[in-house]
């Protein structure tokens, strides 16, 4: 039912503009023929100038547009007037956000216009040629050469266009219009506890293909004893055979595609080794069509939850995690890079998790690929958070686009355990209705994950000490997550030793937030707040409250690294800053850094006997 109604949905929304039009091609890096990262020019346009004339009328609408900075134009004679020229305009660094790039932007919430220009000669007769973008927050319209490839709309996931037959040899101009402007129906919404970083803030790259191209593939280990790997190998033109490979394991299977391009799958994973935190195996896997060939790395797991128990490889595992923004502290800013994901992750790996949650919209594709590597567990989410528009049908296509895009990127990596639907979100049927369809749109893409989604306590009227997890939504998840901030929000830490809690459910509990802000360097008495005492002493409390969970399989605690928030007005304490990090914003570690890790390192050994 699912996979019928999508091509519908997906119709529905690109006529209303809300989708480029095909699903990005799966392991873009692999395609890579040029790269178009580096300098670009730019435009800071806050009246949209370049977009709309002064009747607000698009030029990107008109059939002989007469104006639009996309049109990247000189003037042919000095009579000419053109008030704009990206030669001589600033430049900006992609992938990057803007905000931290030029303190003029930190706050700027509107429209940018990004030009670069590249030369380029197909490789083979007969290829394709694609532009990807691995995300810009939050809708881009994208122009080759003065015309409009198309729009994209979601700030953290991947879009890209067919140039076939667009491009020449020398001088294409590629403009974008990227605007970030937050909108009450959009998601997320106007209002989040994190900085609106826009610009083209990942990798943009052309990528070329044979003429019948593998677009997108996923090959899945089943659980059972007998490790069977199902999958698909999906290309965009019928009939052809796709062979897939693993080398080391001398694995070498063969289908043909069928009439709508598809080919699927099963074969025995005999003499693996499986992936797992204490041993990140991934192999080379390489498939085959006609004249295209396609790379990737992939390691095989299973994951599963028995009752409240959490089965990585059939063995039970208690996820040490820890939540996670996408920003560089040190440098300010998103975190772009794979050597930002190292940074972040390796500091993880420092604390002592084998888990990382990645709040609270789709990080890069280089996060879940170097937890790949590294070994790291992932819990990947989309901005559906706090209170958006339940009601509204494009709201939702939006949520499911985005979860889409999301899931095609990612569903590869074996780092990826947890599909998390919302963050949050306040109980009533519209968002419950919202939500139960996003979890069985998940199911249907990927039955092979977990889903959950942060959900929230609740204490009866006569009872603050008493917490209770009850939540409809609770009933279609696997796990039950929820936030809570007894000892900040609510109450001081001392509160924690008399907390009880009510969690009726035979699922494996995942705390996906607790904590505190304190300001690195700042010390005191354990009850003054922001103080890094106060911050230690919560940590302490909290972790032997949660213990009293007896499905307690796991936690996130609330968050890392210190991270940007135009919420936080505090002066000389937060000053744009969210303060709950284990890390400062100077890379320091906090004294809860060290009550998590001594902690981590007991749970460890827990698991680690037999
Ligand atoms: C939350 C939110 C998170 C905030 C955090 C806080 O519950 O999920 O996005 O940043 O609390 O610090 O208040």
């Amino acid at each position: 039912m699912q996979s019928l109604l999508r091509p519908l949905v997906l119709a529905l929304a690109a006529l209303t503009g809300l989708v480029a039009p095909a699903t990005p091609l799966i392991n873009a890096a692999d395609r890579e023929v040029l790269a178009l990262n580096g300098r670009w020019h730019v435009i800071v346009d806050p009246y949209d100038n370049g977009y709309v004339n002064y009747r607000l009328q698009r030029f990107d609408e008109a059939t002989k547009p007469s104006g639009g900075y996309f049109l990247d134009r000189k003037p042919a004679t000095p009579a000419e007037l053109i008030e704009y020229d990206f030669d001589t305009s600033a430049s900006l660094n992609v992938p990057g956000d803007w905000n931290s790039q030029d303190d003029k932007l930190l706050y700027y919430e509107s429209t940018v216009w990004y030009r670069k220009r590249f030369d380029y000669t197909p490789r083979a007769a007969g290829a394709r040629q694609f532009l990807h973008f691995g995300g810009a927050n939050y809708e881009a319209d994208v122009y080759l050469n003065g015309a409009k490839l198309g729009r994209h709309v979601g700030g953290f996931t991947p879009f890209e266009f067919e140039v076939t037959g667009k491009l020449k040899p020398t001088g294409n101009s590629l403009v974008v219009r990227v605007n970030n402007a937050r909108r009450p129906e959009a998601v997320p919404t106007v209002n989040t506890d994190w900085w609106n970083y826009g610009g083209l803030t990942r990798d943009v790259r052309l990528l070329e293909t044979p003429a019948t191209a593998i677009r997108d593939f996923a090959l899945r280990l089943q659980p059972g004893a007998d490790r069977r790997v199902r999958g698909f190998v999906q290309l965009d033109g019928p009939g052809q055979p796709v062979t897939v490979e693993i080398p080391e394991l001398k694995i070498a299977v063969a289908a043909t595609a069928d009439a709508a391009g598809r080919a699927t799958f099963e074969f025995a994973l005999t003499g693996a080794e499986l992936w797992s935190p204490e041993s990140p195996r991934l192999y080379a896997v390489t498939l085959t069509a006609g004249a295209d060939r396609l790379t990737d790395r992939v390691g095989f797991r299973t994951i599963e939850t028995r009752g409240a128990d959490i089965l990585l490889n059939g063995k039970s595992t208690f996820l040490r995690g820890i939540s996670l923004h996408e920003e560089n502290p040190l440098r300010g800013g998103r975190a772009t890079t794979p050597a930002d994901a190292r940074q972040l992750l390796g500091w993880a790996q420092e604390l002592g998790c084998n888990y990382v949650r990645l709040a609270h919209y789709p990080h890069n594709e280089h996060m879940a690929r170097v937890a790949d590597e590294l070994g790291i567990l992932l819990w990947a989410e989309v901005p559906v958070y706090w209170t958006i528009h339940w009601d509204n049908a494009d709201t939702y296509a939006n949520a499911e686009n985005q979860l889409t895009e999301l899931i095609t990127r990612d569903r590869n990596r074996a780092s990826v355990i947890i599909w998390s639907m919302a963050n949050e979100t306040p109980i009533s049927p519209a968002r419950t209705v919202f939500l139960k369809k996003l979890v069985a749109h998940t199911r249907a893409l990927d039955p092979t994950r977990l889903i959950s989604a942060a959900m929230e306590r609740h204490s009866p009227a006569d009872d603050p000490s008493t917490s209770i997890v009850e939540d409809e939504l609770a009933e279609v998840t696997d796990l039950v997550s929820f936030n809570q901030y007894i000892g900040w929000y609510v109450g001081m830490p001392d509160d924690c030793a008399k907390a009880k809690w009510i969690i009726n459910y035979n699922k494996p509990v995942i705390v996906s937030e607790f904590g505190a802000d304190a300001l690195q360097g700042l010390h005191g008495d354990r009850r003054a707040r922001f103080t890094e005492e106060f911050q230690a002493d919560l940590y302490a409390q909290t972790l032997t409250m949660l213990e009293k969970i007896p499905q307690l399989r796991g936690m996130t605690p609330w968050i890392l690294c210190d991270f940007r928030s135009p919420r936080r007005h505090l002066p000389n304490i937060q000053d744009g800053w969210n303060r709950k990090g284990l890390i400062g914003e100077n890379g320091t570690r906090k004294m809860a850094f060290g009550v998590l890790q001594e902690y981590y390192a007991r749970k460890a050994a827990a698991y680690a006997k037999p």
